[in-house]
């Protein structure tokens, strides 16, 4: 299948994040993507850059505000204090119940804390322009299933899919799932299914779709009791207004073995193909691998190989957009292995 990746993601490599308030290497890290891109060329595939502007679609999914915020943000946070450019902006004050979230400080890092959902998103002078292009890179693959192409992959970071319309959150700025689902809503398909099989649960994904009928969104994840993102992901969350019936959300226990994890993507297939899309999109985290530093699910390498194929058996043209995924020597193969069985069965 296509791959498309853009190396301006490279950008986007923050020093630092923190963890239980110690700063330490990020996770989510550059030489993921390298990995990745390394793995699909050595296995033959082609690598093309991206070659649609995502502008307009961005502004279907997200509110222009939070757009304009984070594309003006590392010059915002120079005009602090031209000292920052060699520092990272992190919140330390969110509007949480009973304080206003209408209004709009002056202030820079009270505005990071107003578009952010945690402290876990570090950004840096190239954040911006990493993050748009992995949108153009979402909204490039649409085009190529409109034009007649069966899959396309999208090898990009940073993530997406805790991105909601306006706020940043779990390493994600722009949510390039959804952008996805509505470039190909915006080419003439008129019921597309998310499945987002990442570690942690897509709350940006599920909030920017809950009251549509014409994107479903399903999600197989780490239980929201012990798990990121804690405050969404819960198996009553179905849907609201025109969306009711239209969000299904399957939690696991941390520690889920692969056949159970297996047992939930039959469920999750069986009412994506009871749903009669036009199109899916997979919001593909490989963090599910046993290896994986963050996460408590045990899939190895060669499940990999089993999801690739039982995605392929919907029989719907699909567009996989890499989201999580942290154990970064092994993840060129397991990406590879998502996308090798996916076009050999
Ligand atoms: C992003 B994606 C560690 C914080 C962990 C939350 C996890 C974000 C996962 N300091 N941050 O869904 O893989
Ligand atoms: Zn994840």
């Amino acid at each position: 299948m296509i791959v498309i990746f853009s190396s301006q993601h490279e950008q986007h490599a923050p020093e630092y994040e923190f963890f239980r308030g110690e700063r330490v290497p990020c996770f989510e890290s550059p030489s993921r993507a390298v990995f990745v891109a390394k793995e699909l060329t050595a296995r033959g595939h082609s690598i093309h850059a991206p070659v649609a502007d995502s502008r307009t679609i961005l502004s279907q999914v997200h509110t222009q505000r939070y757009l304009d915020f984070l594309e003006s943000s590392w010059s915002r946070w120079l005009a602090v204090d031209p000292a920052n450019a060699s520092t990272q902006p992190f919140p330390s004050v969110w509007p949480v119940r009973s304080l206003r979230s209408d209004i709009e400080p002056d202030n820079f890092i009270a505005q990071l804390g107003l578009y952010s959902m945690d402290n876990g998103s570090p950004m840096v002078a190239g954040t911006w322009v990493a993050a748009k292009a992995g949108a153009d890179a979402a909204v490039s693959a649409a085009e190529l299933l409109g034009g007649g192409e069966q899959a396309v992959f999208c090898a990009t970071r940073p993530p997406g899919h805790h991105a909601g319309a306006d706020f940043m959150g779990g390493y994600c700025f722009l949510n390039n799932a959804a952008v996805a689902a509505q470039a190909l809503r915006h080419n003439g398909c008129d019921r597309v299914a998310i499945l987002d099989v990442d570690y942690h649960h897509g709350n940006g994904t599920q909030s920017i779709f809950y009251d549509r009928s014409d994107v479903l969104f399903v999600s197989i994840h780490g239980d929201p009791r012990t798990e990121y993102p804690f405050y969404l992901g819960y198996a009553d969350e179905q849907g609201e207004a025109e969306g009711e019936g239209f969000n299904l959300n399957i939690p696991m226990h941390a520690g889920t073995s692969s056949e159970r994890w297996f047992d939930a993507l039959e469920m999750a297939c069986s009412r994506i193909s009871q749903y009669r899309a036009d199109a899916l999109v997979v919001s593909l985290g490989l963090d599910t691998f046993e290896g994986d530093p963050i996460s408590k699910f045990a899939l190895r390498s060669d499940d990999f190989i089993k999801l690739g194929a039982r995605l392929k058996r919907l029989g719907l043209p699909t567009l996989l957009i890499l989201e999580g995924g942290y154990a970064t020597a092994t993840l060129g193969v397991n990406a590879a292995n998502v996308v090798d069985a996916f076009d050999q069965t």
